[in-house]
């Protein structure tokens, strides 16, 4: 703990992370009172990526805790399934009443894979996330999710072209003189990128942003490129048309570093300015311009993020992309490169911290298609029925794609569900238990980042609210219930945090407990700013960047880069656009983050309700006027929101900010209600925002 610079000195100030999934991962500073009472929390001013601020939503953070919803004690169910009715018990009748129906299913018909834990990022602690539950569940045999729900394409794209996810430091991007922001909302999900990207700028940096609408990013951006969504491969193959046909190429950096340039060139070939333009719906001269900024730049900095790869092709569009710098050779300097995620450069022993060796090998469930693994007896991939569902740091009710399957799932009878959670969300309210969890106020945790190349450590700032525990100690405990003798399940937290620490690899070194205890966060062992491929060294297969990669030949898919086409476009399907016309985008609200801070009234009052940015002409085509309510619907499902006619948004698409938790949007339902299961090419990723929509007035 560290004394306050404030003249009260009766408070003292500890140190922290923020938990949430967002690329910054910042360092926090919470002021706690005599009473033991958290009063302030703040962004560290020293650290290099925090710069002293935090975003509008965890500024909240407080009120978040606090709150009067906030879960106290366990909650049994009392009404039927869904009622959201519940009675307080104590943490030993939970808990046993919950080991004792585990157990009946684990040594019944169906085993032990007839469990499924469902978690993902509510919290990216190593502790809290991926420590002692996934010893808990690998020990009773449970079956294995894949937890594909957010980025599993991108990273397989990026594996596959550079072999890592690891890119370009955001703390070379001053010195970059071209930045690409590129299906990424950087203002809302990776803010802190923004002072690097303004200090680039006043040394002349041009900042695009490509996205098919005009975000709160685009809108400070120098220009913005509305392409057509689900078509970012084509653009960069027609980019590169031009970098091929002017030559402006590394030619040294592609000997050295690069495999199948010819292959690439030949691909590139085809994509003309002219059928680049069809394909994109961008003006030729607009990508004209785009390949030549690129051409001319010494480092520029592609900044792309999840947005673009919730599509059909989104795997392949990111490697696609990937491949670009290494053509320029910009990667050689700072502020040049691909960014997509830094998560690769941490070295954390998982192993030690998940143990996947405590138990047998098992089936293995993707999480994207929920819906289907609890309506089709076999789970849909073999094996027996999902009968018992544990759920944590998650809001699958609103967050899983096509919503009215996993609504189907949840109401099954014959299902058990488990809900930790720090608030009665539209899953808790499924459950048959709902067990207290403490939150980052309360509990240990260290934390890698997919932003940048600090690790933290989180001290517990203030004691538990009500009788509130780590998802580590609720798991600690359940395996106690369940009479499990493995040691490593009694393993406490800061013994934990040291395992996850215990790592040979070079960029760990000086990344310990004492360093982390001392200051609160710690660069990796890497240079400053970082340029992980500036003399090669791709950690692929061939050691190169594959532009040509045998591995997706392989897979029977096409070892070049190519464009994949959206699932649902008018271009793709014209007889689902001609009911259905409009692509709906339900990519995140400002002051959300996924469905956390939905329930702070500041926060939602900021939010307003569920809205729909609509363009004029598709609002005058169906003759809806500004405000007006809408039902948003396809074959799926249906929602209502609010129109805001808006010129901000490319024709033929519509953007729902989101995601809402149902029970707090007027018709209990969300943008998931018309979301499909359909994966993308590359890693079985959802596909939020490929989905073809109609929007009808309502009344
Ligand atoms: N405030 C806030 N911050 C967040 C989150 C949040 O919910 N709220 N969520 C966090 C999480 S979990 C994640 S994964 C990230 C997500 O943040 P990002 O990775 O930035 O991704 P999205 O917000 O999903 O989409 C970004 C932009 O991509 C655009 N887009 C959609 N389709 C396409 C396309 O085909 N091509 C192109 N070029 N653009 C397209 C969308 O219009 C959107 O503006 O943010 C994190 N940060
Ligand atoms: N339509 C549409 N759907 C989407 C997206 C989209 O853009 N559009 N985005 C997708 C993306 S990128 C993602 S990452 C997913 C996110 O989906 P989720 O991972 O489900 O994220 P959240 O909705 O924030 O829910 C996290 C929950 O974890 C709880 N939690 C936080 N910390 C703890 C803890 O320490 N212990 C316990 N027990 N609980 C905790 C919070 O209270 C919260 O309810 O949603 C996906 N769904
Ligand atoms: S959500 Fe992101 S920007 Fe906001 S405090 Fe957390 S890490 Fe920082
Ligand atoms: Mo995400």
């Amino acid at each position: 703990m560290i004394l306050p610079s404030s003249a009260d000195i009766s408070a003292t100030v500890v140190r922290g992370v923020c938990p949430h999934d967002c690329p910054d991962t910042c360092a926090t500073l919470v002021t706690v009172d005599q009473n033991g009472r958290a009063t302030r929390i703040q962004g560290d001013p020293a650290h290099p990526v925090t710069n002293g601020f935090l975003c509008a939503k965890v500024n909240r953070y407080l009120e978040r805790t606090y709150h009067p919803d906030r879960l106290t004690t366990p909650l049994r169910r009392v009404g039927a399934k869904g009622a959201g009715l519940f009675e307080p018990c104590t943490w030993d009748d939970a808990l046993s009443e919950i080991a004792a129906r585990l157990d009946a299913i684990r040594n019944g018909p169906h085993g032990p894979e007839a469990i499924l834990p469902y978690s993902y990022a509510g919290t990216m602690g190593q502790l809290q996330g991926s420590s002692m539950d996934r010893r808990f569940f690998h020990a009773i045999g449970a079956s294995k999710l894949n937890r594909t729900i957010c980025a599993e394409a991108g990273r397989v794209g990026m594996m596959m072209t550079v072999g890592a996810s690891i890119g370009a430091d955001l703390e070379g991007v001053p010195q970059s003189d071209l930045i690409i922001l590129w299906g990424t909302n950087t203002l809302t999900a990776n803010p802190h990128l923004w002072p690097f990207i303004l200090d680039a700028r006043k040394q002349g940096a041009r900042v695009i942003c490509i996205d098919p609408i005009r975000t709160r990013t685009a809108e400070q951006c120098d220009e913005w490129i509305a392409l057509k969504p689900g078509t970012d491969a084509a653009l960069a193959l027609g980019i590169m048309h031009e970098l091929f046909a002017h030559d402006w190429l590394d030619h040294d950096y592609i000997a050295q570093h690069t495999v199948g340039v010819d292959q690439l060139r030949a691909r590139a070939t085809e994509w003309t300015l002219e059928r680049t333009a069809a394909v994109t719906g961008v003006s030729a001269e607009r990508i004209a311009a785009l390949a030549a900024a690129y051409g001319a730049a010494k480092a520029a900095f592609l900044r792309i993020n999840y947005g673009l790869q919730r599509h059909a092709g989104g795997g392949m569009a990111v490697r696609t992309i990937a491949c670009l710098p290494a053509l320029t050779g910009h990667w050689r300097r700072a502020g040049g490169g691909v960014s997509l995620s830094t998560s690769g450069a941490f070295a954390f022993n998982t192993h030690a911290l998940q143990r996947p060796d405590l138990g047998p090998s098992t089936r293995t469930i993707n999480m994207s298609l929920l819906g289907d693994a609890l309506t089709t007896p076999d789970a849909g991939v073999g094996g027996p029925p999902v009968m018992a569902l544990v759920v944590y740091n998650s809001n699958p009710a609103a967050v899983a794609p096509d919503r009215s399957a996993v609504m189907r799932g949840f109401g099954r009878e014959d299902l058990f569900t488990v809900v930790l959670e720090h608030f009665r969300t539209d899953t808790a309210d499924w459950a048959d238990f709902v067990l207290p969890a403490t939150t980052q106020l309360e509990h240990w945790d260290v934390h890698t980042a997919y932003g940048h190349f600090y690790a933290s450590l989180n001290r517990p700032a203030i004691a538990p609210i009500g009788e509130s525990l780590p998802n580590t100690e609720i798991f600690r405990r359940l395996a106690t219930a369940m009479r499990l003798d493995e040691p490593s399940l009694r393993d406490d937290d800061i013994t934990m945090i040291r395992q996850a620490l215990e790592s040979n690899h070079a960029h760990m070194d000086g990344v310990t407990f004492e360093q982390l205890a001392d200051r609160g966060w710690v660069r990796l062992n890497v240079p400053r700013p970082y340029l992980p491929f500036a003399a090669g060294g791709f950690p692929t297969p061939s050691g190169k960047c594959e532009f040509v990669s045998p591995r997706l030949g392989s897979m029977g898919l096409d070892p070049v880069p190519t464009f994949i086409p959206p699932y649902e476009s008018i271009e793709s399907n014209p007889l689902l656009a001609a009911r259905f016309p409009l692509q709906l985008i339900s990519s995140p609200a400002h002051q959300f983050l996924n469905t956390t801070f939905v329930n702070v009234p500041t926060l939602r009052r900021a939010a307003r309700e569920p809205e729909c940015i609509m363009h004029p002409e598709d609002a005058g085509l169906r003759a809806i006027t500004d405000q007006q309510v809408v039902q948003i619907e396809n074959d799926r499902g249906a929602f209502h929101a609010r129109v805001r006619i808006s010129d901000g948004i490319r024709p033929g698409v519509i953007w729902a900010p989101s995601i809402w938790w149902t029970k707090l949007a007027g018709d209990g339902r969300n943008a998931n209600d018309t979301t499909s299961q359909r994966l993308t090419d590359l890693g079985e990723g959802p596909v939020f925002y490929d989905n073809l929509v109609e929007v009808v007035p309502v009344g």
